[in-house]
């Protein structure tokens, strides 16, 4: 039996897309997917699985195949149907998975055979028996979360890994809080289950066996929530060698963690800042986690130690009205965040707000490809859609206008933050940076040459994973499908869809 397993492209350039940088080095991709290579692992050995990733590889939609598994998160869910009518025409059988289908399987079975809802780890292999005995049912759920104390080696060896840049390791699933604009409540369900570090150890080994020495980001709502069990498994990292690695953290993560982290190789760390306002983010369910008089505090701290600060905030709430930007953006500054995204709060669905809004008949747009935050698919309360939709995206274009970036980069190179030991002579003949200078020297567009010219040769030793993080968001908010630019107003139908 063949069995193959799709991860449906991004339609819209967000940061997985690498186009950016292609120029200096290559067409990677940033992130691997970790779920399908989960689903291979639990496939009896006999059936023989394939991954294809849209994002590095058209879909061979002639291959002759017995059985297509999808995942989706609600903006790929559009591009997933397709994919899966696509084969269903064929006479092929499709299951669909992840996160949207879990939330609505009955709009999911509309296109295929069968859904999974939630994890797949306890219903997978009954799946297939009953696909083997010809006995495929629409619904398959677990009665029970999946046990992570089972062993189970995502099969990492079936993408191809050259077309990566990093990797996706998850050490924790579920998170203790259940903020209303999130999925993972809605997905993972209550409590926070933690993978034994035995397990972990052997997947790291896995994945450096196959070559990816670094570069992970570790998928965990929280990655640092348990002080303790963080502490063992820093240790565990520092002994494996594992360096240049990102994890989402809270904003009441300890010190003492967040000390290890750096002496474990973290670069950079996500912080869900949400809002600026203490009285936005208590309105989002977060206000037990997320207390705005502690962001400098935890901010500052995260610097000290040289570790690099992706800042997210979601606009939109009824308590934003225009003056919401200017905020952010003072905050950003004052903190020097190197790398802020401002998201426009999505009723994605299953969650408390799109529960909300429904109530109130304020959701405008069903339309899943629009689900990715950087579209308004809601009537907001304290500014017009047409501003949220206008402000968020000049916001984040002037954050990533060259000079903007280069000056929070450097701000913090010079303090030591993102920056590489190195010595004089490193510092003239470093191959790597010798070959990207002349690469910069080519290139068309003499901003971005500039950029990464006076980047390389003003600063000591920035480390080349900032440079090139900042030139992708830099792409993907300059190059997004939506079209607006700071300096143009977009058109109506550019900003809300119906
Ligand atoms: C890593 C990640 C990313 C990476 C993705 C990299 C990659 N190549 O996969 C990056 C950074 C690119 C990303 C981007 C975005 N993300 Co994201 N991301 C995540 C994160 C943190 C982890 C996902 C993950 O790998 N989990 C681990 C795996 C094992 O879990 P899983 O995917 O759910 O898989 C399990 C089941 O779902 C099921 N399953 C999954 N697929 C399939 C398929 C089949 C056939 C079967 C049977 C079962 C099955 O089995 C698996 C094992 O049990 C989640 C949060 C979370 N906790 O899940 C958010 C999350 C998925 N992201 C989210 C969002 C909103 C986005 C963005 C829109 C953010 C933005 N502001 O732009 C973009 C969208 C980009 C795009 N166009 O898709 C939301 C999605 C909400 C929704 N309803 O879809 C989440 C849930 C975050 C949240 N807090 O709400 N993201
Ligand atoms: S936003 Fe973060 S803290 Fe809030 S429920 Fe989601 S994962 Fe948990």
């Amino acid at each position: 039996m063949k069995l193959k397993l799709i991860i449906p492209k991004s339609e819209r350039r967000f940061i997985n897309d690498h186009r950016s940088i292609k120029e200096l080095m290559d067409n990677k991709v940033w992130f691997a997917p970790i779920s399908l290579p989960i689903i291979a692992a639990l496939t009896p050995q006999e059936v023989d699985v394939s991954i294809t990733d849209e994002n590095i590889e058209p879909v061979d939609f002639n291959e002759k195949i017995d059985l297509v598994g999808i995942s989706a998160s609600t903006p790929l869910a559009m591009r997933a149907y397709e994919i899966a009518e696509n084969f269903k025409n064929r006479g092929v059988k499709v299951v669909l998975g992840g996160i949207h289908p879990s939330v609505l399987p009955d709009e999911a079975i509309g296109h295929a055979d069968a859904v999974v809802i939630g994890e797949a780890e306890n219903v997978w292999g009954e799946l297939i028996n009953d696909f083997l005995s010809g006995r495929l049912k629409s619904f398959y759920k677990s009665s029970t979360k999946a046990d992570l104390k089972k062993l189970i080696i995502p099969r990492w060896d079936l993408l191809k890994l050259d077309s990566y840049r990093a990797f996706l390791i998850q050490t924790t699933r579920g998170c203790p809080f259940n903020c209303s604009f999130c999925s993972v409540k809605a997905f993972f369900g209550d409590g926070y289950r933690f993978k034994p570090i035995e397990n972990l150890i052997q997947e790291i080994k896995t994945l450096q066996k196959l070559g990816c020495k670094g570069n992970f980001f570790f998928v965990d709502d929280n990655f640092a929530s348990d002080t303790k069990r963080t502490a063992e498994l820093l240790s565990v990292f520092k002994q494996l060698g594992v360096k240049n690695w990102t994890a989402q953290i809270s904003v009441n993560t300890d010190e003492r963690v967040l000390k290890l982290m750096a002496d474990c190789g973290c670069s950079h760390v996500v912080i869900g800042l949400e809002s600026v306002s203490q009285k936005t983010v208590n309105s989002m369910n977060k206000g037990s986690v997320n207390r705005v008089e502690y962001y400098s505090r935890v901010i500052n701290r995260v610097h000290f130690y040289g570790i690099g600060v992706v800042g997210s905030f979601i606009v939109g709430h009824d308590s934003d009205d225009k003056t919401v930007f200017g905020e952010i953006n003072k905050f950003v500054y004052a903190n020097n965040i190197e790398f802020p995204l401002v998201s426009i709060l999505t009723p994605y669905p299953g969650t408390g707000i799109a529960k909300q809004f429904q109530q109130e008949n304020r959701i405008t747009c069903n339309n899943w490809r629009n689900y990715d935050n950087t579209t308004v698919c809601f009537v907001p309360r304290s500014l017009s859609g047409e501003d949220l939709y206008y402000y968020t995206n000049k916001i984040n274009k002037e954050f990533y206008e060259y000079d903007n970036l280069y000056y929070r980069l450097s701000r913090s190179w010079k303090k030591g933050i993102l920056v590489k030991k190195i010595n004089i002579f490193g510092y003239f003949f470093n191959k790597k940076k010798l070959k990207l200078s002349l690469l910069a020297l080519k290139l068309k567009n003499k901003k971005k040459s500039w950029f990464i010219l006076k980047s390389l040769w003003l600063m000591p030793s920035p480390k080349f994973y900032s440079i090139f993080l900042g030139l992708t968001l830099y792409d993907a908010f300059y190059n997004n499908t939506s079209g607006a630019s700071s300096s143009k107003r977009p058109e109506r139908k550019e900003w809300i869809t119906q």
